[in-house]
């Protein structure tokens, strides 16, 4: 009868109300890559955890399916059954089919909406974007179905059984012909699920993998008490881990805490209403306020801080810092290029006030904790300030005018900086050699003492003391930090040309850490290289070749018949004759040079960490894993 006419004209609203998802999907769920497709998981679990944080959902089941489907189950109430009489529509239905329809509604009593949030575009996006989705409500004593095909529904919602439990089931089928893949990453769910089973202290998270055969279960009693205890279980850590949690004004606030000893990275992890806020925002503002605010207000008052001393400051309190700061706000405004920042103004006094009360409380009632605490940001204040007197006498001995060029240097007779090269020599007896072999016009040679790198444990701070680095930053005539002047620069090819033994390696290191944490833009420009001098010298008669590794040795003793008595290892540059060293490195025409990247950079920066710093396991686990590979070891 009529029942039936009506249902399938609003079937044809439906097909019109989500007809702007298919048309574009990315202006819902980000993108149709891997990262969009398991969007549409993200979505219904948001929406079980929302039940969750209303209080009615503990178990949550994410299970992938051997056809490419995932299915989402929760125990919180069941989406309501109930038919509207007017519209003759189910909420069910309603919430799947409508735009937007799981966020508000439902009422406002029921809490925060994780769907109110960055993408939260609700289940009628993934019903729309998927071939087939099945709804399984467990509810009022009974089981009701309703299906759905790209977002139209087949029937209308239908009572199949008796239920004595609640709960929704919602099983999904992603359309194939709007995503790049359908295929979905177990290690993507599972660490989503992770995060989403801190943030919700006290929940049941099981992932099942019915094509592997994998499952995992997260279940954390202490939310991100446990989060912050994950990511420093690796490290020594100092005290108790802080804790705060509590709700001003509507605005939930979450803080967890925890210093590591030996360890000086930072990882201050921010989310609003269960979403990572990758650039931070006003809840994290809040939080460094309050942390630096109540620390020196503590040290003071414990005179761990004198009167004369200065504070510390915003950017002392880094090192080896690791928090989770999670708020709940009921109508988030996100800002940024990627909608990744948290604008809401108020949230920022709300947090302050939040963590500022329990923070100082914390200090004083676990002293120990807050003096290791305070001394691990009093290191990075003294370190500071060590870089920063060190930089400033550099620079008052005249590096910015670049007026006292080092006595060691040879420089070039070009005063035209694009025709103008540095080589970087290690040691005074290649440093010789290199100077003899050079093109005076355009070549200038700085040699370096042999070891400048003797200090064991150097802070990279330390080696401003070192005269070859001020020999360095006055030859380049750049200055560093915050006065360096890229225009000021007189050579635009820096060659680094060490031995090709371990303490070559070691000063290279050292350099290209030096160039990269203060001459980054150098190295972004390309102006900065590796000389590559050969390995083996080979001869047979008259005849000289040159080898640069130990294949090309090979090959060359294979086609020339080369005995071993023609065969020379350079044990160091200094082994070359200057003509040696000009016809084999050193001339443009037949030279070798690498270019330095930034990803050399940054990896000899991590090297230099990992080797100098004060953590001994990760040095060790360096030196162990290397100790295999390397073969040119000369004892
Ligand atoms: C597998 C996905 O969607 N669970 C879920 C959703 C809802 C409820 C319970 C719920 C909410 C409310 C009242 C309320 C939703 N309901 C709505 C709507 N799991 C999943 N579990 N009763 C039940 O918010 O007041 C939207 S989502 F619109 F009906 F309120």
């Amino acid at each position: 009868m009529s029942g039936a006419k009506t249902y399938d004209s609003s079937n044809i609203q439906i097909l019109e109300g989500l007809e702007p998802v298919r048309k574009r999907p990315g202006m819902y769920i980000g993108s149709t890559d891997e990262r969009g497709l398991h969007h549409l998981i993200w979505e219904i679990v948001d929406n079980s955890i929302d039940e969750a944080m209303a209080g009615y959902a503990k178990n949550i089941t994410v299970v992938l399916h051997e056809d490419n489907s995932c299915s989402v189950k929760d125990d919180g109430r069941g989406i309501p059954v109930d038919i509207h009489p007017k519209t003759g529509k189910s909420t069910l239905e309603t919430v799947l089919t409508v735009l937007h329809a799981g966020g508000k509604f439902g009422g406002e009593e029921s809490g925060y909406k994780v769907s109110g949030g960055l993408h939260g575009v609700g289940a009628s996006v993934v019903n729309a974007l998927s071939n087939k989705l099945e709804a399984t409500v467990h509810k009022d004593g009974g089981v009701h179905i309703q299906s759905f095909k790209r977002g139209v529904p087949d029937a209308q919602v239908e009572k199949v059984g008796k239920a004595s439990d609640t709960g929704t089931t919602v099983r999904f089928w992603p359309d194939d012909t709007m995503f790049t893949t359908v295929d979905f990453d177990y290690d993507t769910v599972l660490n989503r699920l992770r995060q989403q089973a801190y943030l919700t202290r006290g929940i049941t998270l099981t992932l099942q993998d019915e094509r592997s055969g994998k499952r995992a279960r997260f279940y954390f009693e202490g939310g991100i008490k446990s989060y912050v205890f994950h990511l420093n279980r690796r490290d020594e850590a100092i005290g108790d881990i802080f804790w705060a949690d509590k709700n001003v004004d509507g605005v939930q606030v979450e803080v967890a805490m925890q210093y590591k000893k030996d360890d000086y990275t930072e990882k201050v992890v921010t989310f609003v209403n269960n979403i990572h806020t990758p650039e931070g925002g006003t809840h994290l503002v809040g939080f460094r306020t309050a942390l630096t605010r109540i620390v020196n207000k503590y040290a003071r008052e414990q005179e761990i801080l004198k009167e004369k001393d200065s504070n510390l400051g915003n950017e002392d309190m880094s090192e080896g810092i690791t928090a989770i700061v999670s708020v709940k706000v009921a109508e988030p405004q996100f800002e940024g290029q990627t909608k990744a920042k948290l604008g809401n103004s108020e949230v920022r006094g709300i947090v302050d006030r939040v963590v500022a009360e329990a923070l100082y409380d914390f200090l004083q009632e676990n002293p120990k904790t807050a003096r290791g605490l305070i001394e691990k940001c009093l290191l990075a204040f003294r370190a500071r300030m060590a870089a920063r007197n060190a930089r400033d006498t550099i620079i008052r001995k005249g590096a910015l005018e670049g007026m006292t060029l080092p006595g060691k240097l040879a420089d070039c007779s070009s005063r035209d900086p694009r025709k103008s090269e540095l080589y970087i020599v290690e040691g005074d007896s290649a440093g010789g050699s290199a100077k003899q072999g050079r093109d005076r016009e355009f070549q200038a040679i700085l040699p370096l003492r042999g070891k400048i790198l003797n200090t064991e444990q150097a802070r990279i701070d330390k080696i401003f003391g070192n005269q070859e680095i001020k020999n360095l930053i006055i030859a380049l005539g750049t200055s560093i930090g915050d006065t360096f002047d890229i225009s000021k620069l007189r050579y635009h090819r820096i060659v680094i040309m060490t031995d090709a033994d371990v303490d070559g390696a070691h000063i290279r290191t050292l350099l290209l850490t030096f160039l990269y944490r203060y001459m980054r833009p150098l190295i972004d420009a390309g102006n900065v290289f590796i000389a590559l001098p050969p390995l083996y010298k080979l001869q047979k008669g008259k005849q000289v070749w040159y080898a640069f590794n130990d294949e090309e040795k090979l090959r060359l003793i294979a086609e020339h018949g080369i005995s071993s008595e023609g065969t020379q290892r350079y044990k160091g540059l200094g082994e070359m004759n200057p003509d040696q060293l000009k016809e084999t490195t050193m001339d443009p025409a037949v030279r070798k040079m690498n270019r330095v990247t930034v990803l050399d950079a940054e990896r000899a920066n991590e090297t230099f960490r990992v080797l100098m710093g004060e953590e001994v396991m990760p040095r060790k686990r360096f030196i162990l894993s290397r100790a295999k590979h390397v073969t040119n070891l000369d004892i």
